[in-house]
């Protein structure tokens, strides 16, 4: 009765106004999944290949109808009888169908969009939350939110060098944790329009006012947290993806307006650690430079949360070379980097194994499928990063963490930060 009788994908358009695949799997018994694929900006070179048409006719070359016929003609010819409860043999089924090692030919768009909804199909037609029909009876652990309130990188046009800067509160709980990152970018939007700085948003939905530097920023952040009323390093911590693959060339990186070394890099990293309460860093430094990386994770990451975003891209064997070379201690967890659920786990599962903190991330390209939410908690990852404290594509995702934590009652854990020091 679970074995697929229709999947049907179409182009929508995510929260930037680009083009996305969306599939819906419909099941012998009637059963009936969707899910929609997120998209990056600051996309790292190894990810898994996101088709699109290139027609600069439409949506400036960025359609994705290409990837949509994959999965109307080949992907269903493919898959069509084959049982959802069985999900990772699809996947394996579609990798192998592509044939390709970075899913060139038919598209990480266009598997991924099947993968997720078939999983989602089962887990309906059990009767089960996706994240407990993944994760079974131990998915109870609720993931500590990293919120992006201020934006700079690929996703704002301010000149910030660093992409992200978020706010970690960890409360006793995920609700007291989303409720204090809420006041917080309240109060942050407050100490920036008396400033007379902007508050209009970038694409993650945090603030992406025109600052002189990186560490005025942190600053703040700093500032909102006590105006919130929350106590800096015991309650709130702050953490950062620099996204540095994206001002790296030729050996240097340029920041805030002259080039500097990997090793000048990471002093100030170690320099802002000891004026904030910084507690992770991702990307912090280029996405092929493993030596680079692996002088980082010695210098901080006793310390410091190193997460491999652009590094890993959620694959398995970058991962792999990573824990040997022992360039990081975390990994960011991005469904679409890979390009369908089964690798996704075999990369958090051997992050895990590793001794590696887990973040499941949104893109910056999202849209109202809260997918990740549930796979957090399945795949017990410690955090999650969807994004700011407003824009609904985010608040989405905190919202459906807010259920399943209602759900899951006196069961309900929270994860603990690894490296409070
Ligand atoms: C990142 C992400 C998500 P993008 O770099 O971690 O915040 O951005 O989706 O643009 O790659
Ligand atoms: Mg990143």
């Amino acid at each position: 009765m679970s074995n697929i009788r229709q999947i049907h994908a179409r182009e929508i358009l995510d929260s930037r106004g680009f083009p996305t695949v969306e599939v819906d799997v419909t099941t012998d018994s009637g059963t009936f999944a969707r899910a929609a694929v997120p998209s990056g900006a600051s996309t790292g070179a190894h990810e898994a290949c996101e088709l699109r048409d290139g027609d600069s006719g439409r949506y400036l070359g960025k359609g994705v109808e290409q990837a949509v016929a994959n999965v109307n003609g080949k992907i269903s010819e493919c898959v069509l009888g084959m049982d959802v409860q069985d999900w990772s043999a699809i996947d394996e089924k579609l990798i192998e169908l592509d044939g390709t090692p970075n899913k060139t030919s038919l598209g990480a768009n266009a598997i991924l969009g099947v993968s997720l909804a078939a999983a989602k199909a089962a887990a309906t037609e059990r009767g089960l939350p996706l994240y407990k029909f993944l994760g079974g009876d131990s998915a109870t652990q609720l993931p500590i939110p990293l919120m992006n309130v201020l934006n700079g990188g690929a996703h704002a046009d301010n000149g910030l060098d660093v992409q992200e800067f978020m706010v970690v509160p960890r409360l006793a709980t995920f609700k007291d944790s989303l409720r204090a990152g809420s006041e917080i970018f309240h109060h942050l939007k407050k100490l920036l329009s008396d400033s007379g700085l902007t508050v209009a948003v970038g694409d993650e939905g945090g603030f992406a006012p025109k600052l002189k530097s990186n560490e005025e920023a942190l600053d703040y952040l700093c500032r909102a947290v006590e105006k919130a009323g929350y106590q800096l390093g015991s309650e709130v911590y702050m953490a950062l993806d620099v996204a540095a693959t994206e001002f790296h060339s030729d050996g240097k990186y340029q920041w805030e307006g002259s080039a500097k070394s990997a090793d000048e890099i990471t002093k100030i990293y170690a320099d802002w650690k000891s004026k904030a309460p910084l507690i992770s860093i991702e990307d912090g430094l280029d996405e092929d430079d493993w030596e680079g990386w692996a002088h980082l994770t010695s210098e901080l990451g006793d310390s410091t949360q190193l997460v491999g975003d652009d590094l890993f891209v959620t694959n398995y064997d970058r991962l792999k070379t990573g824990v040997e070379k022992k360039c990081a201690n975390a990994l960011l967890v991005k469904v679409n980097q890979i390009g369908s659920l089964s690798e996704t786990k075999k990369a958090v599962n051997f992050a895990q194994d590793s001794g590696f903190q887990t973040v499941m991330s949104h893109r910056s390209g999202e849209t109202e499928d809260t997918t990740i939410a549930d796979l957090a908690v399945a795949m017990n990852c410690s955090q999650i990063k969807t994004g700011s404290l407003c824009r609904s594509e985010r608040i989405a995702k905190y919202n459906q963490l807010l259920r399943i934590e209602e759900e899951l009652g006196g069961q309900a854990t929270f994860a603990k930060l690894a490296l409070m020091k």
